[in-house]
Parts: structure tokens; C-alpha cells; sequence
């Protein structure tokens, strides 16, 4: 059993100087009892705790460290960089090199604009759909998580869900009401929205793979009917890519269900582990934003040449291997496949759900598709089975409506270890 002193007492100095002694709710063990770990190093497919106990994760920093933690090839490409000061304010050719390096990886992005998170990006995203169209209606679903910009804090996924606070106090109801909600799998309740806001809809934005209530993949026709609905409708299609670009394909998901957005933001592996974030898609709608057009966004870090050398290392080295994502699919199946044999063992049928390097157990037998069966889990059995992993080694998400990831470091070894502590924790709660 690990002992957690010193990040009992972490937690507890930094609640007197952050809110909830974190920096982004999530982490803050609300849902799974407990403190939160305060974590002091990784390497590979292990972080290290304060305690210096040794963990296996499936969290990554919540995507980003596809590669594993400490990879040579990004600690190379930022070593080299760091030398030549942090940041100019200015223009740099690696920025250059990352743009065309994404516009060939991801084919739907003519040109693409970075900042610094992916709240920024979708932000940004939905500012442009906005002024190209002149429109100002979206539609969101229920769920969905784009990060804390105003306009997506209506029945947010992520914290926001885990927190069971989907709507935001502080979001304006002049903001709230240009917010739409859609059923995530349900296209006749977008086509009854798009009928009763005839003409007003400016952008459609979703998580083409939701992440952020649960692992939740587009049913059958789905994201094709959405395209057709935009299409005729003149609505902008955003894929928020933030979490499943470059993590479910080269091309992210959009490539996988071989469905074409408007626009796409980016985030997470992007940056591999730097704050980095991105938005891009036909150059029509790309060449509104200032200085070209009308639209305003701007950044002081936005392509910051640390953060464009590690997302310039990683990236490459997805495109250049497109082995990784085979070797993901394939462990990632292996780990679903022995919670399946798990629970088949324990009598018990539990939801599993994949895409790629992404999966998610879900405390529910019933089938989970959109927001409202996500919240048939039971949460207060998942905050046991956390944290019986835990003690078992096994660092998980710190809640049920997060998607977990594997990471390239994830050997089929450490695979079966995950398998073993998965049956051990299902006996444990049961
Ligand atoms: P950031 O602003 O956190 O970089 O990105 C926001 C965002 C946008 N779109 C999608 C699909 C996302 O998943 C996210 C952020 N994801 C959460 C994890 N589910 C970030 C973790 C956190 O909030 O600390």
C-alpha cells in the first residue's frame, strides 16, 4: 500500500495559495475521495509521486505524451531550442515548418493559426465561424467539453461533469442563449435545432470522438449526416480534434471516419507536453482572421519556439511513423480485451468502450452512447476502483467521464500488469 505524506501536505500548502490546491480542477481527486498525488517526474509509460511511489499511467497529461513521458527525440528538439532565448514575440521559421508540416498531416486544414491551449483554439474557432457567416447560433451536445471558453460551458463534459456543474455560473445568459444543445448520436434533435433556428447557425462544433464523458465513438452515419446537414444549411462543421488529433490516426479522427470539417482545432499531442494549441480548416474561412480579415485573435506566446520544437518533434515523428498508431490499436485492444475476459470471470457487464488509444469502462451495463447514459454509471464504485488500481500501482484518470489513453511506452508487459490489477480491483469493490 503507498504511503502519500508528502502529497498530503503538498495539497494541503497549496490550498492556501490555488483554488482547490490545483490548476485545473480535474486533478483534484473530487470525485475518487482522497488527495490528489503531486507528481515529481515521469519517464516512459511511469510518473513518480512526491512519496516516490512508481505508477503506470493511462492519464498522459491528459493525451499529450503519446510517446510516453521524457521522450528523447522532444528533449532533444527542446534542448536545442532552449539556447536560443524562450521567446521573440516574432515570427520563426519553425512556425512555418509546423503550419505545412499540419496542413500535409491533416488534409482538411488549408492553413492553420496556433496559440497556446486548446480552449483557445476553440474559441477562436467559433469567433471566425461567426464573423465568416455573420451568423450567431451554435450548436453544442451535451457532454461535449471545448475547454472553459463562455459559449461551451453548457452542459460541458470533462470537470465540468465531474464536478456536476455542466453549466457555469458567470456565463452570461446573452452567451447562453447563442449556445444550442444537442444529443450527442441523436441527428434529429441537430435537424430540429437547425429548423427552429432557421438561418441563425453559424457553427456546429463537436468532439468527432467524445473523450470528455467517457470514450464515446460517432454511431453508424452519424458525423456523415452532420456534414450533409452543414452543407446544406451553410453551417461550418468544427472537429474538435483537441484530444483525438494525431492520437486516433496521423489525420485524427476525421481521417479514421473519412468525414471532412470546415475547421479543426488541435491541441494536447500537438505541443507534445508544451502548451500549445491550434485552429484551421478551408482557407476561405482561414483568411478572415486578422491581420487578412476582420476577425481578431491574437496571441504573445503563440508560436512559441520551445513549444514549436517539441510539437515540431513529435509530429514528425508520428508522420514518420505511422507504425505507432498499429502498435497503440493493437495494446490498447489487448487491454480491453483482458478487462473483457475480466468481467466475463466475475460475472459482470460492465461497459467497455475504444477507439484507437482510447478506451473507457464504464460502471454501467447499459450501452453508453451520449451524456445521458454516460450518468447511468456509478460513480461512487468507480471512486472505489480507483482507487484500488491505485494502490495497485495503476495511475487512471481521477474520474468516470474521462477517456483513458495509452501511450507508445505501454509494452505488452506492462499490458498484463494493467489487466491483472483491473481483475484484482473488480473482486476488490464486488
Ligand atoms: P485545454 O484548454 O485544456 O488545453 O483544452 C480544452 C479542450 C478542448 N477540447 C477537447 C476535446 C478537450 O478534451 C479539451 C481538454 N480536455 C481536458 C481533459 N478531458 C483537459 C484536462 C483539464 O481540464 O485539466
Amino acid at each position: 500500500m503507498p504511503i502519500f505524506d508528502r502529497s498530503r501536505s503538498l495539497f494541503s500548502k497549496a490550498q492556501q495559495y490555488i483554488p482547490g490546491g490545483v490548476n485545473s480542477p480535474v486533478r483534484a481527486f473530487k470525485a475518487v475521495g482522497g488527495d490528489p498525488l503531486f507528481i515529481k517526474s515521469a519517464k516512459g509509460a511511469y510518473v513518480y509521486d512526491e512519496d516516490n511511489n512508481q505508477y503506470i499511467e493511462l492519464i498522459n497529461s491528459w493525451g499529450p505524451m503519446i510517446l510516453g513521458h521524457s521522450h528523447e527525440i522532444i528533449e532533444k528538439a527542446v534542448s536545442e531550442a532552449i539556447p536560443r532565448s524562450l521567446s521573440f514575440g516574432a515570427p520563426t521559421a519553425k512556425e512555418v515548418e509546423i503550419a505545412a508540416l499540419i496542413v500535409d498531416m491533416v488534409p482538411s486544414i488549408e492553413k492553420v493559426r496556433m496559440v497556446n491551449s486548446g480552449t483557445e483554439a476553440t474559441m477562436s474557432a467559433v469567433r471566425l465561424a461567426r464573423g465568416y457567416t455573420g451568423k450567431d447560433k451554435l450548436i453544442k451536445f451535451a457532454g461535449c467539453y471545448h475547454g472553459h471558453g463562455d459559449s461551451f460551458l453548457i452542459a460541458a463534459g470533462s470537470g465540468a461533469m465531474t464536478m456536476g456543474i455542466p453549466n457555469s455560473p458567470g456565463v452570461t445568459e446573452g452567451t447562453a442563449q447563442d449556445t444550442l444543445l444537442a444529443d450527442f448520436n441523436d441527428i434529429t434533435s441537430v435537424r430540429k435545432l437547425v429548423e427552429t433556428n432557421k438561418g441563425q447557425i453559424a457553427a456546429i462544433i463537436l468532439e468527432p470522438v467524445a473523450g470528455n464523458m467517457g470514450c464515446i465513438l460517432p454511431k453508424e452515419g452519424f458525423l456523415q449526416d452532420l456534414r450533409k446537414l452543414c452543407d446544406e444549411e451553410r453551417i461550418v462543421l468544427i472537429f474538435d480534434e483537441v484530444m483525438t488529433g494525431f492520437r486516433l490516426a496521423k489525420g485524427g479522427a476525421q481521417e479514421l471516419y473519412g468525414v471532412t470539417p470546415d475547421m479543426t482545432t488541435l491541441g494536447k499531442i500537438i505541443g507534445g507536453g508544451m502548451p500549445v494549441g491550434a485552429y484551421g480548416g478551408k482557407k476561405e474561412i482561414m483568411d478572415f482572421v486578422s491581420p487578412v480579415g476582420p476577425v481578431y485573435q491574437a496571441g504573445t506566446l503563440s508560436g512559441n519556439p520551445i513549444a514549436m520544437a517539441a510539437g515540431y518533434a513529435i509530429l514528425s515523428h508520428l508522420n514518420e511513423n505511422s507504425k505507432i498508431y498499429e502498435d497503440l490499436d493493437r495494446v490498447t485492444t489487448k487491454i480491453v480485451n483482458g478487462y473483457r475476459q475480466n468481467l466475463e470471470k466475475l460475472g459482470l457487464n460492465y461497459t467497455l468502450t475504444q477507439q484507437g488509444s482510447m478506451f473507457c469502462l464504464f460502471f454501467t451495463d447499459q450501452e453508453v452512447f451520449d451524456y445521458n447514459s454516460a450518468s447511468t454509471s456509478d460513480t461512487e464504485l468507480f471512486g472505489k476502483y480507483f482507487r484500488s488500481m491505485l494502490n495497485q500501482g495503476i495511475y487512471l484518470a481521477p474520474s468516470q467521464y474521462e477517456a483513458l489513453f495509452v501511450s507508445h511506452a505501454i509494452t505488452d508487459e506492462i499490458a498484463d500488469r494493467i489487466i491483472d490489477a483491473n481483475y484484482q480491483a473488480l473482486k476488490e469493490i464486488h
